[in-house]
This record gives C-alpha cells, structure tokens and sequence, in this order.
C-alpha cells in the first residue's frame, strides 16, 4: 500500500481486515466518528496509524465506555486527567499541594501470578513454570469478561515510549484504561508518546494494553475480583487486564509491558531486566554506571536511592549493544516506590521527596483526618485512627481472617516523577543510554552469599550469581512470605520465553560485547548464623557500591575465594571511615565475608537441579556450577566449613 493514508480504498481494505480479526459489526471510522467529540476525534487522527484506529474502536465498542478521552500529552491533557481521578474519586487530595492517596481492594494489593498467564498458540511452549492458558480460549474468556465493563466510565485513550523517545531504544505503547489513577500513575511514570506515534505513522511496532477496573464498589475499589485477569497475548503485543487496580497489574507499560518487550528482545538481541541503573561516584568525578536486579522488595529501589550517587531508574531497563559496548536506559521516568519503612535516617532522599509539595500519588497507605500520610515504619508515633486500604482504621483492627491490620499494607507506594529527586542523574533521556561498568545481582538471603563478591567472568556472572538468585518471598506478590523462590535475574515473574532459552540470551550477549561489565553479586540480608541477627547495616551498601566501582578500574585488589572475588579489609576499613564515618571492625568484617561451603555447596545442588528439569538449559550453566563445587570442596577440604577471608587472603 502506498503512503496515502485516508483514501477509500485504505478504508476498505481495513474493513475487509477488520471484520476477519476483529468480527466488528461497523467499520472503525464510523464507531470512532460515532463515540468521540471532534476534537478527540482529530488528536485521533493526526497518527496515521490504521492499527491505532482499529484498537481504539474495537475497544470502544466491545468495553462500551460512556465517554472518551484521548490524550495527545499536552499539559492541558494531564491536567484533564488528573482532574479525573479526583472528580472520579480514585484520587483523593491531601493536605500537602500536588499529594493525593489512591486505595486499591483489600484483595488486590499485589501482583496477582495466578492469575496472570500467557495467551499461547497451540505450537508454542514455554515450559511448566510460565503459567499460560491456550490462545483462542483466554481470548474468549477475556474479551466476555470485558464486554460492556467500561459501562459508566471514561475510557482514556494515552500514548507513551518505553525508553527515551526518538532512540534506538523506544518502544511506543497504546494504552486504554477507564481507570483515570492507572492514566495518572503513567503520566507520572513514562516519556509521553504521542509526538512518537506521529512521527513512525505506521512503521513499526507498538505494544497495546487494554485495562479496565471493572465495577467499582462504594470505595472506588474493583469490587469483581473473582474475575481478575491479566492476559498477555505475545502474538499481537497486547495484553489484557481486568477488574483489578494495583499498578502491577494495570500499568500496562509497568509490568505487563516487561513481558512483551522480553519476548522482542530475545529476538531482536537484546535484553530486558528487572533492573536499577544508576551512576556511582569514585574518584576524581569518575562516574561509573550500574545496573542492578533484584527481586521485588530486596532493597533495589533503595539502593538506586543512594545519597552521594545519581539515579537513573529504579526498576526496568534495556540493555543493549552499541559499538562493542553494553548500554543502559530506563524505560520510565519515575518511581512506584515501596514506602514501608521509609525513615529521615536510612531514606534522606525519598524523605525530602515525600514531604515536598509534588505531584504524588500515595496508595495503600493511611491517612489521617487532617489529611497526612503515615507508613508503616516511618519516623514518629503510629496515628490511632485514620483511613486505609481496609477502609475506617484503629490501632488493633483486624481482618475477616483474624490478623491484625497494619497501618499501611506491606506493599503501600508512592508514584513520582523522577525529577522530583535531588540525586538524579542527567543521563536519564539519553538516547545512546548509559555505558554499563558493572552489573549486580542480589535477594534475599539470609544464609548463603557474602555481602559483596565479584564474579571471575561475565559467564560466571551470568550464571553463578544472576542464574542463580534465590529469593525470600516478599509482600509484592500476593502469597506466603519468606518462602525461598528460585528467582534468575530478578526476572522470572516476567519471562515470557522459556527460562532455558533467557540464560542463554543472556550468556550470549556477552558475546558481542568488547567491554564487559564487571558482574558481581550483592546480598544486603545475610544473618548471623546462631542468633539470627542481621550482619549489616542497611546503609553498608554504600561501602559496598563504592568497592566495586573501584574494581570496576582495577583501583584495588581482591582475595580469591570459591564463589569469587571479596574485599580486603583493609579497603573496606578505609572506605567504611570515608563515607559513613564509622570505625569497620574486623570482627565485623570476618564474620561477614566468611565462605559459608555447606551453605554454597547446598545452593549449587539446589540451582543444579533446578536447571536440570528446565528443558533448553545451556551445557554452560551446568559446567561453571560444577566448577564452583569443585573449588568449595577442595576449600572445604583445605580448610573446613567456614572460611574466613584471612585464611585465604595469599
Ligand atoms: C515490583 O514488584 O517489582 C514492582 C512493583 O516494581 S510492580 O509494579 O507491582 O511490579
Ligand atoms: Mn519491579
């Protein structure tokens, strides 16, 4: 077809299309010149994008919303939105300018896995830890779920770019929700993408999600949760999500996007991470770029928060080759932050941010009559009353199940904008990214892995720290906490093609690359053995940071052990007084960087057997295990169960 886009015989070819894929019974022009004003008509049509087209209508007449907004990202369109969501009552205002708190159902508080699957064809597999449900009948099941829900709501019609806009890097996405707080929310967190959707007409691909809250009870909460769903269909980049609010279940570029835009990466060469980038500051103004994976809740959104250092993102990035190098963006350009245990002390930064009159919208945490937020674990007295995610709140209340309520939920976050923090790092919107000096993976571990180690290579690194993270489970997903969940590269809730298959994308990667990024492997939750206490301090990893970066450029030695590289003393000693003034012991260093062998050799025979039942595992990734039992054994042997660092320290 040639470029002439409004010619009638673009019109009908698309008919033709549309009544295959779609079964519309009118032709998209005239649902959306019959359901949308003039003006949202025209914001419409300036992208010449039949598929745009296609999707807001089929949309509009199957959801069949009362009105529609369509959003070209002018300030007078964020306004209109956020005006909404207070009009609506999704939002409510708080004392402070700019503040407002959202509640999301008792019920839906978290990412909901369960309930969350992929749309697969019948020749496509994924393998049995990726939950699916076979195409042609989620399908059906999804779109009877959504027929008529919007009934009553405005639908939003919003575009965005994942990544910064007019990059190698973005992705542009379509994104209809009746929910007017997920409009919100996306406004604040992703690059505006209607100028981008202009400027590819229709070139390309885009990703499209499809939300709708559903019915809403008397709260504003989703009141069908029974029939909660969040459909990914890989076929079409679109997903589905239904009768649910919380963010990680309705952002579509959040989340949902993650596993779409896994998927592309795997075939275009590529990585998607559940990844911080942030810059990390040594010597002489030298900055030097990380990037870190971590599971839900285990300190990564802290640690891109580190004060003296700049942020970049918190949460998701896109790693790709450029010229021999790995590079970095955020794909958004803000932060959907935990607020548990937020205090002046540990969180200087986000403090500030929190307290400052900014664009925020608080959810899932308690607010008193007088209209502030309080948190579980922040600075002050707990208020006696107030209101929260279980609706009228007191000190005491408990749940139809009997526990007793916090008073604001394990998962309760703040959604911001980046350029609300003082630490942020003025690469943010660079189209070429960041130059990756060094990748860090870490969970939650509270028996295993030192604080800090450097792997031997970037296939060690690749395999025996990413591969191999195992994770405590958090409030983030809804279930049972402190299970431990096998959890390679902090990504497994978001994989989308089979696990086999990603480690090897990633071990690949490293192929192409002419520098390699330093991999090294953090654990921030190790505990004393015999009384359970933890061994660091949660401001120690500011010691941590600033020993990699300088083995980044070779600025200092390391000992050898089994499962990599570990400080000196004397480093951390020096680096300890430095940035946190404080006298390093080394009684506190050895107890810490001890080599727990029975405790490591147990993990490998874990992750070994895991990877045994995965089909498509690398022979790599058995290989380089094998080689890390066989050095702990011939430790072991050497020296018993528990090494301490001095004893391998020549
Ligand atoms: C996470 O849980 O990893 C988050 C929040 O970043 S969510 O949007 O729920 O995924
Ligand atoms: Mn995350």
């Amino acid at each position: 077809m040639g470029m002439i886009y409004s010619s009638s015989a673009w019109i009908k070819v698309n008919l033709v299309h549309q009544e295959k894929v779609f079964g519309m019974e009118k032709n998209f022009m005239e649902v959306l010149k019959e359901r949308l004003d003039e003006n949202n008509l025209k914001k419409l049509l300036a992208i010449k994008n039949s598929k745009v087209h296609e999707t807001v209508a089929k949309y509009i007449e199957h959801c069949n919303p009362d009105q529609v907004f369509v959003s070209d990202g002018s300030r007078e369109a964020l306004q209109y939105i956020r005006d909404a969501a207070l009009a609506v009552g999704e939002e409510k205002r708080l004392a402070v300018e700019g503040h407002t708190v959202h509640f999301d159902g008792y019920y839906d508080q978290a990412r909901d896995r369960e309930r969350t699957k992929f749309l697969l064809p019948k020749n496509v597999k994924l393998g049995p830890s990726l939950r699916s449900i076979d195409r042609e009948q989620g399908l059906r099941e999804i779109h009877k779920i959504m027929k008529d829900i919007m009934r009553g709501h405005e639908l939003y019609v919003c575009f965005y770019s994942l990544g910064p806009v007019n990059s190698v890097f973005s992705i542009p996405c379509l994104q209809l929700t009746d929910s007017s707080y997920v409009a919100h929310s996306e406004n604040i967190l992703y690059r505006q993408g209607y100028e981008e959707f202009i400027r590819r007409g229709k070139n390309g691909y885009f990703f499209r999600f499809i939300h709708s809250e559903g019915e809403l009870d008397e709260r504003k909460t989703s009141k069908n949760i029974d029939k909660r769903r969040i459909y990914i269909d890989l076929e079409e980049d679109t997903v589905y999500s239904a009768n649910t609010q919380y963010g990680g279940n309705t952002i579509g570029l959040k989340k949902p996007a993650m596993r779409l835009a896994i998927n592309h990466a795997s075939k275009e060469g590529w990585l998607t991470e559940h990844m911080l980038v942030m810059g990390i500051h040594g010597p002489n103004n030298r900055v030097t770029y990380f990037t870190g994976a971590f599971p839900s809740m285990c300190g990564k959104t802290s640690t891109a928060m580190l004060d003296n250092e700049t942020i970049v993102g918190d949460d998701i990035a896109y790693i790709r080759e450029i010229k021999g190098e790995a590079r970095a963006v955020n794909v958004e350009k803000g932060v959907f932050g935990i607020i548990k245990g937020i205090n002046s002390k540990d969180d200087p930064i986000q403090w500030k941010v929190l307290h400052s009159p900014n664009e925020i919208i608080f959810s899932n945490v308690l607010v008193t009559k007088d209209g502030h937020v309080y948190w579980t674990g922040k600075d002050g007295k707990t208020p006696e009353k107030g209101f929260n995610h279980s609706g009228e709140w007191w000190i005491g209340k408990k749940d139809a199940e009997g526990n007793e309520i916090p008073p604001s939920h394990p998962n309760a976050r703040f959604t911001v904008a980046l350029d609300a923090f003082e630490n942020l790092d003025s690469a943010l919107d660079n189209t070429e990214g960041v130059r990756i000096g060094a990748i860090v993976y870490g969970g939650r571990d509270s028996d295993t892995w030192v604080p800090v180690q450097e792997s031997f290579s970037w296939e060690h690194g690749i395999v025996a720290k990413g591969a191999s993270i195992e994770s405590e489970r958090t409030a983030a997903v809804l279930g049972k906490e402190g299970v431990r969940e096998f959890n390679p590269m902090s990504n497994l809730d978001f994989l989308s093609i089979p696990i086999g298959r990603y480690i090897e994308i990633n071990l690949d990667f490293g192929k192409k690359l002419k520098h390699h990024p330093k991999i090294f492997a953090v654990n921030y939750f190790i505990r004393d053995a015999k009384t359970k206490k933890y061994l660091t301090d949660k401001v120690d990893k500011k010691v941590w940071y600033k020993w990699m970066e300088l083995r980044v450029h070779d600025d200092v030695e390391a000992i050898k052990t089994p499962t990599g590289y570990i400080p000196h003393y004397e480093d951390l000693k020096r680096l300890f007084k430095e940035v946190l003034d404080r006298n390093y012991t080394r009684e506190d260093y050895v107890k810490q960087f001890t080599i727990r062998i029975p405790e490591n050799l147990a993990k490998i025979e874990r992750i070994k057997g895991i990877y045994k039942k995965i089909d498509g595992t690398p022979t790599l990734v058995f290989k380089i295990l094998d080689e890390e039992k066989r050095r702990l054994t011939e430790t072991k042997e050497k020296y018993g169960d528990y090494v301490s660092p001095e004893q391998l320290e020549n």
